[in-house]
Formats: structure tokens, C-alpha cells, sequence
């Protein structure tokens, strides 16, 4: 890949966004050095997808675009990163499109409380309509996102204090949630008590009490290690989350149009490889999970979906997310829920 003129001058005028990076042992600087953040600890497949990703992504462009993998929140909690994201200070980040729904109100339509029944169903909606609803929804907003979706997973829901098997055990129930009106909404039409938390400092709250219950999938209870601070595990399958792949547009349009394609073409692949790793774990981690101390419980989805209809719930999303959105919601699960 060469570097012309006019990417130099457009690279200029988007400030820092490529300062020449040399690594040790590399035979050039590269034309764009970016970074990419997410929340996941570098053992969670998102980080070990990304990382394979990243280094196909330099050697295809022949060392011209390096991206740095900053897991953890290392820079910073998921709602301050977003901004960095749109100022440009970070060029790429993996966000929940629940909390993305914070800038981009109708990307959160996918995490509606009991909407989908499994897997199959999810990729289908999100390879499909309502995922491309979603991109055009962010889009609009002024990012760009990558067309395929990364799994976190059916979320279930722990507690320190009770199992949660009925709509009941959540009145009054001290829950973290992330920070997002659709979380806090669902749980407040359960009665419960949310609190709005990045998850940078979920682990935290809970040892210190500040809230007795999160929800959140298998993977992350493992890499989180969720057991040292919570007893009860309860799979109540609430909703489904995935990761966005986002990207600053002007770091975006700053790569040469090959770059992008190889840049695309491998976070691509990587998103379809990390679903299979993470179905695979939240299919398998309960064994694990229980060794570790956790108990157990399943949970009957019916009487939790019937308490969220009664309070009125679904009706008070549909008018929110609109006609439009909502149509492509109940034709991707192939019922209705008001
Ligand atoms: O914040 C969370 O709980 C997490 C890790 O699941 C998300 O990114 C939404």
C-alpha cells in the first residue's frame, strides 16, 4: 500500500489521529497508528478475536495500519469512551448497542426484555432487518459501524442476597444495571431498585454493597470473575446484547479505500468467529461457574414477560422506538409483544 498525497493531507487534517508508530522489529512506521477500546479483559474472546484481527489487519496492509487493543476500560469507563469516540481520541470501540442508546436512542430496540427466544433468531434479526436498522440508526448518528454484530449474550442475573425466580424476588431487589434508559426502565417496571453503573466498576459496587444483584451473560461472569462478590446465578435469559464494531468517521475516511476493506474484512471475520467462541461458553461455563460457588437456578421467562406487559412496558417502548422500529422488531421474532 502507498501513501499518497491526499490521504497525507487528510491524515494532517484530522489532528493526531496518525502519528507514525514504530514498533520494535518493524521494517517501516505506519501510516496510521489507532486505537481500539472495549470493556472485556484480554482473555474474553472479544480480545482474543480482536488480536488475531489486528495483526492480519497489519501484515495484509503491509505495516500501514497498526491498531492497538486497549481492553479493560483503559480508557476509560464505557460512557466516557463514547465520547472519545466521537471526538476522535479513540478511532475504534466495541459498545453494547443498549448503551450506545445513550447517543443513539433506537439502537437499544434489540435488548428489549424477553423479545428473543434464542440464537438462531438473534443472528437472523441482527445479520437481517432490524441489525440494518440499527447501522442506519448509527449511521445517522455520524459513526460508522462495522456490518457484523458481536455476541455478548443472553444476560442472566445474579444476586447476593436470593435467588431471583419470580417477578416477585425483584421488587425493592439493589441491581446494577449499565448505563442505559432501556435497563432502567425494564427494571423499574419490575419494581426493583437499578443503578445506573459502568461496568468498570460493577465488581466494586458489588463488594462494597452499593447494589446486591447485576445481570450480565456466562462469559462475563467468568472473566469478571463474578463469584468472589455474588452467590446466586439465576438464568433468566432476560435479553440479548451484542458489541458493535464502531469507528470515528473522520478516522475512517482518512484510510485509503483498500485499507478500509481489509480493515472491515477482518473485524468482520473476527465478529463471526468470537459468536462461536462465546455461544460455545455460555452453552458450556454453568458446570465452571458452579465449581467456582455459584448457585444455580432456571427461571420460567412467562410470568416476567406477563409483569413487564401489565406495567406497561412493551406498549411504552413501541411508542418510543416508534411504529417503524417496532414492526421490524416482531417480524425478526415473529410475534407481538404488546
Ligand atoms: O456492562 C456490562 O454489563 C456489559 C459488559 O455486559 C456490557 O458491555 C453491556
Amino acid at each position: 500500500m502507498t501513501i499518497n498525497r491526499r490521504n497525507v493531507l487528510m491524515t494532517a487534517a484530522a489532528g493526531a489521529l496518525a502519528a507514525p508508530f514504530i514498533r520494535p522489529g518493524m521494517a517501516r512506521a505506519a501510516d496510521f497508528s489507532y486505537k481500539i477500546a472495549n470493556n472485556q479483559p484480554l482473555e474474553h474472546p472479544s480480545n482474543v478475536r480482536l488480536q488475531e484481527a489486528v495483526a492480519a489487519i497489519l501484515e495484509q496492509t503491509s505495516g500501514s495500519v497498526d491498531i492497538q487493543i486497549f481492553p479493560s476500560n483503559q480508557l476509560g469507563a464505557d460512557t466516557d469512551v463514547l465520547g472519545q469516540l466521537r471526538s476522535g481520541g479513540v478511532e475504534f470501540f466495541q459498545l453494547s448497542p443498549i448503551i450506545l442508546s445513550t447517543l443513539v436512542p433506537n439502537s437499544s430496540i434489540n435488548g428489549v426484555g424477553f423479545a428473543f427466544p434464542d440464537y438462531d433468531t438473534v443472528w437472523k434479526a441482527m445479520d437481517g432487518e432490524l441489525g440494518a436498522y440499527e447501522r442506519g440508526q448509527i449511521e445517522n448518528a455520524g459513526l460508522v459501524v462495522m456490518d457484523k454484530i458481536w455476541d455478548n449474550g443472553f444476560r442472566q442475573t445474579t444476586s447476593s442476597t436470593k435467588p431471583i425466580t419470580t417477578p416477585a424476588d425483584l421488587e425493592g431487589f439493589k441491581i446494577r444495571v449499565p448505563v442505559s434508559p432501556l435497563w432502567t426502565s425494564m427494571y423499574t417496571a419490575f419494581g426493583a431498585a437499578p443503578a445506573s453503573i459502568n461496568f468498570a466498576e460493577v465488581y466494586t459496587a458489588l463488594q462494597t454493597g452499593i447494589v446486591d444483584g447485576q445481570e450480565n451473560p456466562l462469559a462475563i461472569m467468568k472473566v469478571a470473575k463474578m463469584w468472589e462478590v455474588q452467590k446466586y446465578l439465576s438464568m433468566t435469559n432476560h435479553m440479548w446484547d451484542g458489541f458493535w464494531l464502531l469507528g470515528n468517521r473522520r478516522a475512517w475516511g482518512a484510510l485509503p479505500e483498500e485499507a478500509q476493506q481489509i480493515v472491515a474484512d477482518n473485524f468482520n471475520a473476527a465478529a463471526d468467529k468470537q459468536r462461536a467462541d462465546v455461544m460455545a461458553l455460555n452453552a458450556s461455563l454453568r458446570g465452571e461457574l458452579e465449581a467456582e460457588g455459584f448457585t444455580f437456578n432456571e427461571v420460567d421467562p412467562k410470568p416476567f414477560e406477563d409483569k413487564l406487559r401489565e406495567a406497561g412496558f412493551y406498549a411504552e417502548w413501541k411508542k418510543t422506538y416508534g411504529d417503524e422500529a417496532w414492526a421490524i422488531l416482531e417480524t425478526a421474532i415473529g410475534r407481538t409483544l404488546v
